[in-house]
C-alpha cells in the first residue's frame, strides 16, 4: 500500500513536467519543417538506432499560404483551422508517421499553436494549405468553426490593438501579436475548441505539445484547456500518462512577465540558456569558460526541473525570437558543436537538438533580409523531401545537425550519464574546463588560443576509452583520438586550440 502511494505522489509530481521519452533517452530534435514521410523514416533508420527521445515537429494543422514573400517558414505559425494538413503532410501521413515513430521508441510531440489564428491582414478566400474558405477582416474561420466572437479585439485597449508595450502584461496577452488574431481563451468554446485539437492528437499517438506564444496567453487560460486534455494513449504510454507540456515564454528578464507564471503548467522554454552560452563560447564580454562552473540555477536560470533547454531554436537561429546575435548556429559550426557538446555534457534541463534547413543569409545593416525562407521547396511551393548522403550527412538543403558525429555522438553520451552527479570540475581559470558525471563520462574542452596538456582526475573505471568527438568505439578499436585512464581516475588530455574540434568526450559505453 505503501508503494503504491509513492507510486501515485511520483507520478502526480512529475506529471506535465515529465518529457515521457522512452527510458534511458533523454533528448528530442526538432526537425523544423520536415515532411512526415521523412521523419517517418528517420525515426526508423536513425533516431531510435541512435537514442534520440523525441520529434518536435512543426505546426500539423492547415494555415494560411503566403506567396509574398514566397512561402516564407512563419506561414504555418498562421492558422487557418485544425484540420491536419499541411506542407509537410496529410492526416494519413501524420498518422502514419506517428504510429511508426513510437514503434520504435522515438515519440512525437507537435508544436500547437492556439493563441492565434492568421493576420489580420490575411485577406479572404481559400489561400490555405487545405483549401478552406476564411475571412480574416471579419474574423471568420468556418473550418474551426470561429468567428468574431471568438477573439479578443474587444478586450485589447491599445489603439492599434497589436501589442505596443511589452512591460504592459494585459496588451502582451490580450492585443495581437504583430498582427495575428488573437483568440479569446478566457471563453469556455475557445478552450474546448483547442482541447479538442490537442486532444485528437494525443488519441492518435502524439506525446506531448510545445505551445506556441504561450507568453501571449493568460496563465490561467491556459491551464483550463491543459485541465481538458486526455491522458496518452495506451497501447504506447502507461495508463495515466499526461502529455509533456513545454511552454513557448521568451523571458531574457527586465520584461512584465516572467516564466515562473507558467511553471503551474508545465516546463518552460529557457532563453538565457542559449543567449548565455553563445556569449561565453564566443568568449563576448569577458566571459569565459571557467565562469560555467555554477551553470543552470547559479546563473539565475529557472530550476532544471522546469527547464526545456536549446543552444539556438527556428527563430533565433535566424534573428528572430530573442536572444540577439549571441546565438551559436550551424553557421558557426566550432563553436556551436562545443555549446551542443557542453549542453549535453552537462545536467541542466531537459534538452531539445535544432535540425535546421539552409537558406540564403543575406546581411543588410547587420540584418538578414532573407530570415523569411522557408524550407527547401519545388516550384510547386512543396517541400523538398529530405536526402541522405552516402557518408550519411542529408542532401537538398537540409543540415541535419543531429547527425553529425560530435552532436549524434554527445545525444548518446547524456544518455550513458543520465541520473549521474556533475562532479570533478575543473578549470584554468580561462577557457580551459573539464567535468566528470558520476563514474560514467568525462569532457574536457580547449576554448583557449593555446593547446591545452593536463592530466585530471576523470572519475572513469581505468581502461583505455574512445574519444567520441575526434571519433568513435568501432568494433574494438576507436577511429579517433585514445584516453588512457589510469587506475586512479586520472588521465592524460592534450587538446590543440587548432584541433577541428577541441573537445573530448569519454564514456563507459566507448571504453576498448
Ligand atoms: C490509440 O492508438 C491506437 C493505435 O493507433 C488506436 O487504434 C486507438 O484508437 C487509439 N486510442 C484512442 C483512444 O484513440
Ligand atoms: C599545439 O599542439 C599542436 C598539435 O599537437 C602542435 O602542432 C603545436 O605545435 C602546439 N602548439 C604549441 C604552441 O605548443
Ligand atoms: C593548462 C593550461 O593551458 N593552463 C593555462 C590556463 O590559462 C592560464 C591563463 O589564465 C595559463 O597561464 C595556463 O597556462
Amino acid at each position: 500500500m505503501k508503494i503504491f502511494f509513492l507510486l501515485v505522489a511520483f507520478e502526480l509530481c512529475w506529471a506535465q513536467y515529465n518529457p515521457n521519452t522512452k527510458s534511458g533517452r533523454t533528448s528530442i530534435v526538432h526537425l523544423f519543417e520536415w515532411r512526415w514521410a521523412d521523419i517517418a523514416l528517420e525515426c526508423e533508420r536513425y533516431l531510435a538506432p541512435n537514442g534520440y527521445g523525441g520529434v518536435q515537429i512543426s505546426p500539423p494543422n492547415e494555415n494560411i499560404v503566403i506567396t509574398n514573400p514566397w512561402r516564407p517558414w512563419w506561414e504555418r505559425y498562421q492558422p487557418i483551422s485544425y484540420k491536419l494538413c499541411s506542407r509537410s503532410g496529410s492526416e494519413n501521413e501524420f498518422i502514419d508517421m506517428v504510429t511508426r515513430c513510437n514503434n520504435v521508441g522515438v515519440h512525437i510531440y507537435v508544436d500547437a499553436v492556439v493563441n492565434h489564428m492568421c493576420g489580420s491582414g490575411g485577406g479572404e478566400g481559400t489561400h490555405s494549405t487545405c483549401g478552406s474558405y476564411f475571412n480574416a477582416g471579419t474574423r471568420d474561420f468556418p473550418a474551426v468553426p470561429y468567428s468574431a466572437w471568438d477573439f479578443n479585439d474587444g478586450k485589447c485597449k491599445t489603439y492599434s490593438g497589436e501589442i505596443e508595450n511589452y512591460n504592459d502584461a494585459y496588451q502582451v496577452r490580450d492585443c495581437r501579436l504583430v498582427s495575428l488574431l488573437d483568440l479569446a481563451l478566457e471563453k469556455d468554446y475557445v478552450r474546448s475548441t483547442v482541447a479538442n485539437f490537442m486532444n485528437r492528437l494525443i488519441d492518435i499517438g502524439v506525446a506531448g505539445f510545445r505551445i506556441d506564444a504561450s507568453k501571449h496567453m493568460w496563465p490561467g487560460d491556459m491551464k483550463a484547456f491543459l485541465d481538458k486534455l486526455k491522458n496518452l494513449n495506451t497501447s504506447w504510454f502507461p495508463e495515466g500518462t499526461k502529455p509533456f507540456i513545454f511552454q513557448e515564454v521568451i523571458d531574457l528578464g527586465g520584461e512584465a512577465i516572467s516564466a515562473s507564471e507558467y511553471f503551474g503548467n508545465g516546463r518552460v522554454t529557457e532563453f538565457k540558456y542559449g543567449a548565455k552560452l553563445g556569449t561565453v563560447i564566443r568568449r563576448w564580454n569577458g566571459e569565459k569558460m571557467a565562469y560555467l562552473k555554477n551553470w543552470g540555477e547559479g546563473w539565475g536560470f529557472m530550476s532544471s526541473d522546469r527547464a526545456l533547454v536549446f543552444v539556438d531554436n527556428h527563430d533565433n537561429q535566424r534573428g528572430h525570437g530573442a536572444g540577439g546575435a549571441s546565438i551559436l548556429t550551424f553557421w558557426d559550426p566550432r563553436l556551436y558543436k562545443m555549446a551542443i557538446g557542453f549542453m549535453l555534457a552537462h545536467p541542466y534541463g531537459f534538452t531539445r537538438i535544432m535540425s535546421s534547413f539552409r537558406w540564403s543569409r543575406n546581411f543588410v545593416d547587420g540584418k538578414d533580409v532573407n530570415d523569411w525562407m522557408g524550407p527547401p521547396s519545388n516550384s510547386d511551393g512543396s517541400t523538398k523531401s529530405v536526402t541522405i548522403n552516402p557518408d550519411t550527412t542529408c542532401g537538398n538543403g537540409w543540415v541535419c545537425e543531429h547527425r553529425w558525429r560530435q552532436i549524434r555522438n554527445m545525444a548518446i553520451f547524456r544518455n550513458v550519464v543520465d541520473g549521474q552527479a556533475f562532479t570533478n570540475w575543473w578549470d584554468n581559470n580561462s577557457n580551459q574546463v573539464a567535468f566528470g558525471r558520476g563514474n560514467k563520462g568525462f569532457i574536457v574542452f580547449n576554448n583557449d588560443d593555446w593547446n591545452l596538456s593536463e592530466t585530471l582526475q576523470t572519475g572513469l573505471p581505468a581502461g583505455t576509452y574512445c574519444d567520441i568527438i575526434s571519433g568513435e568505439k568501432e568494433g574494438n578499436s576507436c577511429t579517433g583520438i585514445r584516453i588512457e585512464v589510469q587506475g586512479d581516475g586520472k588521465a592524460y588530455f592534450q587538446i590543440s586550440n587548432t584541433a577541428e574540434d577541441p573537445f573530448v568526450a569519454i564514456h563507459v559505453n566507448a571504453k576498448l
